[in-house]
């Protein structure tokens, strides 16, 4: 029997219960590595030398940060245009991201798209397709392809409240419900698409569906990284012991325009106010800084990493406009998807048991010792 939720957030307990300490200053960093490398991309766009638009997560950091941390390394992850800590967590480089953004030949595209249409395929993470909500479909194929070759590995995706309102996003759900696939859909509501507020884009909270098509959907803080991590975990959990999908909302705010160019004259300033106070790395800051974590310390390493990481994407070439067209039809047999990094000390602790060698980020270790 399907069950919705509303809780708000998963109890804090529950979430601690699975993060060690190094996870949670690892789910603080990335958070601030996402901030920081989005606010000095901002700076490079208005130089003029982010070609084409820019688009970013502000507000709503732990989304992407909390779930992505939940995926092991065979996981699949279709990542959206806010969701640049998943992108952080599965292994890609700060200077790597920029370098996308500036159009260079080091990017993960090599220069063929920006800010938006981009996955690093070798660590599991395919490249967003614009059409919304197109990744829907991709990963729930993704878990189907997994059911049938009886592989165990999980799917996620994120899309926006907007998403919710096209036919595809039905026809997936209801497909991923027929099939208990392993798949978890994470509805990053972040009460606007584009300049449509959330009263006008649908009549009932779009979790409600999720008991429609006969699996679970829970509600959960979207600015509390650790509860996005537990409500994660405990979905991914459920789809591979065969209890099918989960269709998580994840409550947060854009707090920006919808991308660089848009003032958001349409959202009231209280609106935006309320949720500031919400902010989710001034919250996993505080839970961190009663533990005894160096704050400063982290947010100083996180900057010199970004400034370092901007000097060699402004330094990296443009691509070479002769291979423009290289890469644009598969032209030869495709390579799978490789496996992305995956730092929670949990996966770490399971390999140990299987006596295979650990996971364990060696950099968040260490970084948890100069810290605490
Ligand atoms: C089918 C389709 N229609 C329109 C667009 C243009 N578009 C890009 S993002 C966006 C808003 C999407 O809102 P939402 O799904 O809530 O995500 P958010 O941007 O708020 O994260 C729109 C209309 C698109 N990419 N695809």
């Amino acid at each position: 029997m399907a069950t919705h939720t509303a809780t708000p957030s998963a109890p804090e307990q529950s979430a601690t219960e699975h993060l060690a300490l190094e996870d949670r200053i690892w789910l603080l960093r990335a958070m601030l590595l996402m901030r920081g490398i989005e606010e000095r991309a901002m700076s490079l766009y208005r130089q003029g030398k982010v070609p084409g638009s820019f688009y970013d997560g502000f507000g709503q950091e732990a989304v992407s940060a909390g779930a992505a941390f939940a995926m092991a390394p065979q996981d699949r992850l279709c990542i959206l245009h806010r969701d640049l800590a998943a992108h952080i967590i599965r292994g890609v480089s700060p200077a790597q991201i920029l370098g996308q953004y500036l159009g260079r030949e080091s990017g993960i595209t090599r220069g063929r798209d920006g800010n938006v249409h981009f996955g690093d395929r070798r660590l599991g993470c395919v490249g967003m397709v614009s059409m919304l909500p197109d990744m829907i479909l991709v990963a729930t194929g993704m878990a189907m392809a997994f059911k049938l070759r009886g592989e165990r590995r999980c799917a996620l995706t994120w899309f926006g409240d907007g998403s919710t309102s096209r036919g595809d996003f039905h026809e997936a759900m209801n497909w991923a419900g027929v099939q208990k696939l392993p798949v978890v859909f994470v509805l990053e509501n972040n009460q606007y698409a584009y300049s449509t507020p959330l009263d006008k884009q649908f009549a009932v909270d779009p979790v409600e569906r999720a008991a429609a098509y006969g699996f679970v959907g829970l509600t959960v803080d979207g600015n509390d990284v650790e509860a996005m991590f537990e409500a994660t975990r405990a979905a991914r959990e459920r789809a591979l012991s065969g209890g099918g999908p989960t269709l998580i909302e994840a409550m947060t705010m854009r707090m920006h325009g919808h991308a660089a160019h848009d003032d958001m004259k349409y959202v009231p300033t209280e609106q935006v106010e309320e949720w500031r106070k919400r902010d989710p790395i001034e919250r996993q800051e505080l839970r961190l800084g009663e533990l005894g974590v160096d704050i400063e310390a982290l947010r100083v390493a996180v900057q010199e990493e970004i400034e370092a990481a901007a000097q060699e994407a402004l330094s990296a070439p443009m691509p070479d406009p002769a291979g423009a067209t290289d890469g644009v039809f598969c032209e030869r047999e495709a390579e799978p998807l490789g496996d992305g990094q995956a730092p929670w000390s949990g996966f770490a602790a399971r390999a140990l048991d299987a006596g295979a060698e650990p996971s364990r980020n060696a950099e968040a270790a260490a970084a948890t010792e100069a810290l605490s």
